[in-house]
């Protein structure tokens, strides 16, 4: 159970939000560390936490270049699922979906996890068997999945407009119940408490500008605030992390590109779950502040503009009112963007690096958020013991030689 007391609710709300303790501390960087996290997002706050807390790894300092959740950590539409077709990936999503279900209590900080059931639409015959095969594959791995005729998306979903103007009919869904949202900068803000509160250290506003590189192994990084020692290092920078790769020498087959989303006014509870569409690349949910949040799919260029094109948003518009003739009238509130980082497979890069004593974590693409907490665990275990946990031995950089890809293009549902 979250522990929250009613008389300390009260107390802060009648507080004027005066004289709260910092939640995290602010502090300089030490000359060296043992280890170096690069990249404040959910994905490294995470990955500092569980060293301090499952390897007794806290002399660690997470350097982020802005504020930390302010990448896309703090720019995602917080869908959270682990119905991914290959053996590799739904053991690792199903991880992070498990931790997930314990994280409030895990960190005592209440990142609105809320399991209100994520249906993916298909709009043809072919949409249809690609639906169901993934099902298969999802209820063998022992994931909740189900198929859904078009009458039960309609009973799950009674909003939704199954004819969708002729364009986009809805034949069916595959559905898994245990999917969801969550609060996106709660889960940032939740781990920084948590890695800080076991010694690790926050530091903000401080790009890292190379790296130190001594017979082949890491000895540190270059930051804005001077060079910091490290005897491990772990990149995890998403929409940056081919250009810290460059700093450090070696190239990733990475390709960045811009992805959006926006949201509505905020309206009263309309739509109780989450809908996806791959094929239109478009999807839906309803903040708990009532705004509808509406995702794209990628924009097709690289780019490091953290906004997307109004092309692309006026045809995911477009798809969302024909799927949603009752939403037309609405207003949209803002647009944003962020820079998704995405691999040839459409899966991640949990790894060691050509340098010795650095590591990457990056390739998450459209859809890691749903990852942070199984990522974190299972990256942080790599840097610990110096080789990957059994649940990212397969994403390893060196399947891209090996040919071992593993094709998640279906599932990455934005499709990148
Ligand atoms: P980030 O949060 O981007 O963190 C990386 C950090 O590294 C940044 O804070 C950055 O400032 C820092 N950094 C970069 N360079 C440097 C440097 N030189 N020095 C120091 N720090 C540096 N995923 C889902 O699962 N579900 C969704 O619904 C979903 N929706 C999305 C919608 C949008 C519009 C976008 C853009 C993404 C979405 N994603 C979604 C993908 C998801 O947001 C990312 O995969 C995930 O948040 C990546 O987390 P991260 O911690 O690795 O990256
Ligand atoms: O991976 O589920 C996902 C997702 C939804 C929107 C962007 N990514």
């Amino acid at each position: 159970m979250v522990r929250y007391s009613f008389l300390s609710l009260l107390r802060n709300a009648l507080s004027y939000h005066e004289n709260w303790p910092q939640a995290w501390r602010s502090p300089e960087p030490k000359p060296s560390y043992e280890v170096v996290i690069v990249g404040g997002g959910g994905h490294g706050l995470a990955t500092a936490y569980y060293l301090a807390k499952e390897h007794g790894i806290t002399d660690v300092a997470v350097i982020e270049r802005g504020w930390i959740g302010g990448g896309n950590t703090g720019r995602n539409t917080t869908i959270v699922r682990s119905n991914y077709l290959w053996d590799e990936s739904a053991a690792l999503y199903e991880h992070a979906l498990k931790l997930w279900e314990g994280l409030s209590q895990e960190l005592n900080y209440n990142v609105m996890f809320s399991q209100r059931g994520v249906m993916n639409l298909a709009h043809n015959q072919h949409d249809l068997r690609e639906t169901a095969r993934r099902v298969n594959a999802n209820r063998l791995n022992g994931i909740d999945s189900e198929m859904l005729t078009a009458s039960q998306v309609k009973a799950f979903c009674p909003v939704i407009d199954l004819r969708a103007g002729g364009r986009y009919p809805v034949l069916g869904a595959s559905l898994q119940r245990r999917g969801g949202t969550a609060r996106h900068d709660a889960v940032a803000w939740g781990y920084a408490r948590g890695a800080d509160a076991r010694g690790v250290d926050i530091i903000q506003n401080c790009p890292v500008t190379g790296f130190i590189i001594e017979n082949g192994r890491v000895q540190g990084v270059e930051t804005a605030k001077g060079p910091i020692r490290a005897r491990k290092v772990g990149i995890v920078a998403a929409g940056h992390s081919s250009v810290l790769a460059e700093m450090a020498g070696f190239r990733l087959p990475l390709q960045i590109l811009p992805l959006q989303a926006l949201v509505s006014e905020p309206v009263k509870p309309i739509i109780d779950c989450v809908v996806m569409s791959g094929a239109v690349h478009a999807y839906v949910s309803q903040s708990d502040k009532g705004e509808l949040v509406i995702g794209a799919g990628v924009d097709h260029y690289v780019g490091y503009g953290q906004r997307g094109s109004l092309m692309v948003t006026e045809e995911t518009l477009a798809a969302i009112c024909e799927l949603f003739p009752l939403f037309r009238r609405m207003r949209m509130l803002r647009q944003w963007g962020g820079i998704v980082d995405t691999c040839p497979d459409a899966s991640p890069i949990l790894s060691k690096t050509p340098v010795e004593g650095l590591y990457i974590n990056c390739g998450w693409g459209t859809g890691g958020f749903k990852a942070t907490p199984g990522s974190g665990h299972v990256f942080a275990h790599t840097i610990a013991q110096d080789r990957p946990h059994a649940l990212n031995a397969a994403f390893s950089i060196d399947r891209y030689q090996t040919g071992y890809l593993i094709d998640e293009h279906g599932a990455a549902a934005v499709a990148h």
